[in-house]
C-alpha cells in the first residue's frame, strides 16, 4: 500500500499536485460550451446549497475528474487536521502565538469553546450582553447625550479590520437600520474625512466609537484625539465625554490613558484577528445600527456556515469547493487576480472587505516551515458592483488577455426593490455569467450581422473584433435574500475559503507582518516631518521627497 503523504511534504511534491499538472495539459484545451453540451446534469452536479445560499460553480473549466484531483490535493495537504485545529482553538496563528478563534464569537448554544483549556464562551456572551444593553439604550433613546438629547449620529473611528467589516455590514443591511441613527466611518488620517463627517453632526447628539485592537494605531488615535478636541470645544465639560465616547479594544490601559472610562470600553481578545473581528465587540456599530436581534442573526448565519465547513464532506463543502477552484486557476492557469462582482448596491463595500480578508491573509510567500514558496499564493482581489463593472472594466474580462475568475453575487428576492429594477439587475447578472462562459464565435457574429443586412465584406472586416472566446470562469452565489442571516453565512463562506487556500499553500493566513512594517516606518518619517528628529539615512528619492515637503511647509510657517 502507498504511504499517505505527510502534511510537511512540499506542495509541489504531492501526488495530487503532479496529477493536477498532467490533468491541466488536457483541461486547458477544453471549452466550457462543449462541457455543458456533453453533460445535461452539469449545472445540477456542480451546484451546492446551504442555509439560503446557492453556489453554482458549473461555469468553471472543470470536470468531475478535476474536482476529484483537487479534493485529493486538499486531503493530501492535511486540510482536515487544519480545520480541526482551528475549531479546537489551537494556536494556529503561530507567528503571533495565538489561536484564530473567530468561530467562537458566533458559536451559539452551550458547547464550550476552549483556548488553552479555558472556555471562552462565558466572556464572549458577557460582552455580547453588554453590547446589547448599551445598543438597546442608545436605540431606545434611554441613553442621552450631555444635553439630554438622544443620539442621532454614530461616528466609528478605526481602520483596516477595525473599520471595513462593520462598514460593509452596515451598508449591506441598511434596510434594517434604526430610522433615527446615521452611521459614519472615519478611517483615513487625511483630515478631510473627519472634517467632512464632523460637518454633518452635532456634538450633543453624536456618539463616537473608537475601535482599535491595539489602541496604538497612529491614524485611529490621531482621529480620535481630534474628534475629542472638537467635542470638548463644544461641550466645555470633560465629564460629558462619558456620554459621547466609547472604545472597543483589547488594550484597557491605553483606553484609560486616552481618557475613555473603562466602563465605556467593550473588550475583545488577542485570539480575534482584526479582519475577522466584526463578530466581536468590533461589531458594536452593527449592533447599534441594526439592533441586537439582527446582530445575533448575523452571528447565527455565520455559525451555520461554520458547522457546514466543519462537518460537510469536502466534495459538498462550499468553502472548500470555492477554495479549490481558486487554486485551480491561480496555480495552474496562472490567474493573478479574482473579481468580486456583487449585483446588489447594498453590497458595494463587499469587494473592499474581501480584498483585505484575502490579500492580508494569504498575500504571503513563506511557508509555515519557513521556506520560500515555489508557487503562486493569493490573487489580487478587486471588483465593484457588477452592474457598474459591466460599463467599465468588464470589457477586459470579456476580450482582454488576462484570465480573471469572477464571483457573481446576487439575491433572488427582489422584495423592497422599486418596480422593474430587480429583474433588470438579475437579468444582467445571469447574462454576463452566460456570456463569459459561452462567448460568441465567428459564425454567430457573422449570422447576426447578416440578419441586420450587413454586406459580406463588412462582415469579414467586423468579425475579429466582435468575437468573444468565452470560456471565462465564474461562480454564481445566490442569496435567497440579503438579510443578516444570509450575509453572516456569506462572509463566513469567504473567511473559510481563504483559510482553506492558506492551508493548501502552507502559509500563515492569520498574521500580517506587512501591515506592521508600514506602521513602524511611518513613525520614523513622521518625526522627521515634525522636525523633531534629524533625517535618517534614506534613499535619495525618499530623502528628496522629505526635503521638498519640509521646504514647502517651512515656507508656509514663515
Ligand atoms: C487586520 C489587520 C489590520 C488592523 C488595522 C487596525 O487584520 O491587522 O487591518 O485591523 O491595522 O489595527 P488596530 O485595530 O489595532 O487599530
Amino acid at each position: 500500500m502507498d504511504t499517505p503523504p505527510q502534511a510537511s511534504t512540499r506542495l509541489t511534491d504531492l501526488p495530487a499536485w503532479k496529477a493536477l499538472w498532467s490533468h491541466f495539459t488536457r483541461a486547458r484545451e477544453w471549452h466550457m460550451r462543449a462541457l455543458f453540451e456533453a453533460d445535461e446534469q452539469r449545472a445540477e452536479r456542480f451546484t451546492l446549497e446551504h442555509q439560503g445560499l446557492l453556489l453554482d460553480y458549473s461555469k468553471n473549466r472543470i470536470t468531475g475528474q478535476t474536482m476529484t484531483l483537487l479534493l485529493q490535493l486538499a486531503e493530501q495537504c492535511g486540510l482536515r487536521a487544519r480545520i480541526d485545529a482551528m475549531f479546537a482553538g489551537a494556536r494556529i496563528n503561530e507567528t503571533e502565538d495565538r489561536a484564530a478563534f473567530h468561530v467562537a464569537l458566533r458559536s451559539r448554544g452551550d458547547t464550550p469553546m476552549r483556548v488553552d483549556g479555558a472556555d471562552v464562551m462565558p466572556q464572549v456572551r458577557a460582552v455580547l450582553q453588554r453590547m446589547a444593553r448599551f445598543a438597546g439604550a442608545v436605540r431606545s433613546g434611554e441613553w442621552l447625550g450631555h444635553t439630554q438629547q438622544p443620539i442621532t449620529d454614530i461616528v466609528n473611528i478605526g481602520i483596516g479590520g477595525s473599520d471595513l467589516g462593520s462598514q460593509m455590514v452596515c451598508e449591506a443591511l441598511k434596510a434594517y437600520a434604526h430610522p433615527r441613527l446615521r452611521m459614519h466611518f472615519v478611517s483615513n488620517v487625511d483630515s478631510s474625512q473627519l472634517k467632512e463627517t464632523l460637518r454633518q453632526v452635532h456634538a450633543q447628539t453624536t456618539l463616537f466609537i473608537v475601535e482599535s485592537k491595539t489602541f496604538t494605531t497612529h491614524e485611529t488615535l490621531t482621529n480620535a484625539h481630534t474628534a475629542r478636541d472638537w467635542f470638548l470645544h463644544r461641550a466645555q465639560d470633560e465629564a460629558a465625554i462619558a456620554r459621547h465616547f466609547v472604545a472597543v479594544s483589547t488594550n484597557a490601559a491605553a483606553v484609560a490613558e486616552f481618557g475613555i472610562d473603562p466602563r465605556n470600553m467593550f473588550e475583545f481578545w488577542d485570539w480575534v484577528g482584526g479582519r475577522f473581528s466584526l463578530w466581536s465587540a468590533i461589531g458594536l456599530p452593527i449592533m447599534l445600527y441594526l439592533g441586537e436581534r439582527n446582530f445575533l442573526a448575523l452571528l447565527d448565519g455565520a455559525h451555520a456556515m461554520d458547522g457546514h465547513f466543519r462537518d460537510a464532506p469536502f466534495d459538498a463543502n462550499m468553502p472548500v469547493v470555492l477554495a479549490l477552484l481558486g487554486i485551480w486557476y491561480i496555480n495552474f492557469f496562472g490567474a493573478g487576480s479574482h473579481v468580486m462582482a456583487p449585483y446588489d448596491q447594498y453590497l458595494h463595500r463587499l469587494p473592499a472587505f474581501i480584498q483585505q480578508l484575502d490579500m492580508e491573509s494569504n498575500g504571503k510567500r513563506t511557508t509555515r516551515d519557513g521556506q520560500l514558496v515555489d508557487y503562486e499564493t493569493a490573487p489580487i482581489i478587486w471588483g465593484e458592483t457588477g452592474i457598474n463593472g459591466q460599463h467599465a472594466f468588464f470589457q477586459l474580462l470579456h476580450q482582454g488577455t488576462h484570465v480573471a475568475p469572477i464571483d457573481f453575487i446576487g439575491s433572488l428576492d427582489g422584495h423592497g426593490s422599486l418596480p422593474g429594477h430587480h429583474e433588470i439587475l438579475m437579468a444582467n447578472m445571469f447574462a454576463q455569467a452566460e456570456a463569459f462562459m459561452r462567448g460568441r464565435n465567428a459564425d454567430e457574429v457573422a449570422l447576426e450581422l447578416a440578419a441586420q443586412g450587413v454586406d459580406a465584406a463588412a462582415i469579414r472586416r467586423m468579425v475579429p473584433f466582435r468575437v468573444f472566446d468565452g470560456n471565462r470562469p465564474s461562480n454564481t452565489v445566490l442569496l435567497e435574500r440579503l438579510d443578516p442571516y444570509r450575509l453572516g453565512a456569506l462572509i463566513a463562506l469567504y473567511e473559510h475559503k481563504i483559510f482553506v487556500q492558506g492551508s493548501i499553500w502552507k502559509i500563515h493566513s492569520f498574521d500580517q507582518w506587512g501591515v506592521e512594517l508600514g506602521k513602524q516606518l511611518a513613525k520614523t518619517i513622521h518625526a522627521e516631518l515634525l522636525a523633531h528628529r534629524p533625517p535618517q539615512a534614506h534613499d535619495a528619492s525618499t530623502a528628496q521627497l522629505i526635503a521638498r515637503y519640509l521646504a514647502v511647509n517651512a515656507q508656509r510657517r514663515c
